[in-house]
């Protein structure tokens, strides 16, 4: 039977602004309170999910959530009207408004962690909402996500869904952008690759010192055991703490991995040799050959990396084997990763080309091409239950398209966020979105 990896790509929220809110996301921090334009950050999104549909990609869509999410906002103590409640959090603590306001539902690479059907004890694919649970305005994410993720992935036959690991810094889980999944073919067993930044029970690993490290290693394994992992399936590796220290939040700022090849920085983990054998002999038992690429720090410095975000590239898989990397325009404008660039493609090694996006405004909160999909494996039957309102054609790029030049607006600053109307205006986008998506009610406001 045939099988895919499909893409789904958060589209981009109508509140889409820089909050600063992300103490270790290096991006975040220095474009705190910068004009954003969510219009822009929305097309630029749903041009890179056109351009992987024209490119033969298979290719879904994620909605955003509603914002601001003033059931939060009610939940610390604002009360009265919707429009009291966002006039009273604009007076009295400004900064609860904008984590209520943010569009970081879009890096839905944090959404979920997904295992395909294959790698699953029950023959199921498996998902689980991450609880991201380091930032409070993540962490009001799950539930909606669960509820979008249940709308699209319905069929109970194919898909099993798991509520998000306890809300405690212990069980810390970001998702997909620390795990990975290595095959020979996307619907054949494969190895899964959890990567965290540091244990909370057991005191032997080493933490960052500076930043928070987002991922536990007991959240990784909760999330294996619930999706009924085989031992022989799954490999866990530490991330180096002095990376997390220098800004790489998260294991898909310093790593990438499709098919049978990881290409990873050379300071990305904690005893890299041990762990890269693991990897290959797991997935020689399931038919693979394990290849890494290395990128030397004398090359590209942990610093390029966290800049112009090389390794949050898509590294997809073409027809004749070989294969492709999506990258931010900021790796064209950084000498060393360019140069570095243009050297790997020329080498004849497995990844041949390399294509550039513009994703300035999600790379501004520090978001790059890879934050903004989640993978998810799946075969021809599985793929034909998946609600077709959210796969991408032709006509539902233009349905997005013309949506989002309807309904978002080209500047937002934390005066526009204190502003009721946008609640208004969000609403009414996000009613009309749910049915061109057909998700049916998924939102608070429209099941309360
Ligand atoms: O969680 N930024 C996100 C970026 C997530 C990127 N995802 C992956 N690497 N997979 C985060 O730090 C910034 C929001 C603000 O500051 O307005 C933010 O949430």
């Amino acid at each position: 039977m045939k099988s895919y990896e499909v893409n789904f790509d958060g589209l981009v929220g109508p509140t889409h602004n820089y909050g600063g809110l992300s103490y270790g996301n290096v991006a975040s921090q220095s474009n705190s309170q910068q004009s954003s334009n969510p219009k822009e950050a929305a097309l630029q999104g749903l041009a890179k999910m056109k351009a992987l549909m024209d490119m033969g990609f298979q290719q879904g869509v994620l909605a955003p959530q509603e914002r601001p999410d003033v059931a939060a906002l009610r939940r610390l103590g604002f009360a009265g009207s919707d429009a009291q409640v966002i006039q009273q959090a604009a007076k009295e603590a400004m900064p609860l408004l904008v984590a209520s306001c943010s569009a970081s539902s879009m890096w839905v690479a944090n959404a979920a962690t997904v295992s395909p059907s294959a790698d699953t004890a029950d023959g199921r694919v498996h998902f689980t909402a991450a609880n991201l649970n380091c930032k409070y305005h993540r962490s009001i994410e799950h539930p909606t996500t669960s509820r979008v993720l249940g709308a699209m992935f319905a069929n109970p036959q194919h898909f099993a869904h798991h509520a998000a690991l306890p809300a405690v810094a212990q069980f810390g889980d970001e998702g997909a952008a620390n795990h990975t999944r290595f095959c020979r073919a996307y619907g054949e067993a494969g190895v899964e690759f959890f990567v965290f930044g540091r244990s909370a029970f057991d005191t032997r690993y080493p933490a960052p010192q500076k930043y928070p490290a987002r991922q536990t290693l007991e959240a990784s394994q909760a999330v294996a055991r619930l999706h009924g992992l085989r031992e022989e399936g799954v490999v866990y590796a530490q991330q180096n703490p002095s990376v997390i220290d220098q800004g790489v939040f998260h294991n898909d700022v310093i790593a990438v991995g499709n098919g049978e090849v990881l290409f990873y920085h050379e300071d990305a983990f904690l005893e890299t040799d041990k762990m890269l054998a693991e990897l290959s002999s797991k997935l020689a038992k399931v038919g693979g050959k394990f290849q890494s690429v290395c990128v030397p720090r004398s090359a590209v410095t942990v610093d390029d990396a966290v800049r112009s975000y090389l390794f949050n590239s898509q590294l997809l898989s073409r027809p004749d084997g070989s294969m492709l990397l999506i990258v931010p325009e900021e790796c064209r404008g950084n000498e060393r990763v360019w140069q570095y660039l243009q050297g790997l493609t020329g080498a004849g090694g497995v990844i041949r080309e390399v294509k550039v996006f513009d994703l300035k405004q999600s790379m501004q909160n520090g978001g790059g091409p890879a934050c903004l999909r989640l993978r998810v494996a799946l075969n021809e039957t599985e793929l034909a239950a998946v609600n077709p309102g959210v796969i991408m054609t032709a006509p539902l790029y233009e349905s997005l398209t013309q949506w989002v030049e309807r309904h978002y607006r080209d500047r937002m600053t934390e005066n526009d966020l204190a502003d009721p109307q946008l609640l208004l205006e969000c609403r009414g986008a996000l009613d009309e979105l749910t049915q061109i998506l057909k998700l049916g009610a998924v939102y608070p406001f429209q099941i309360n």
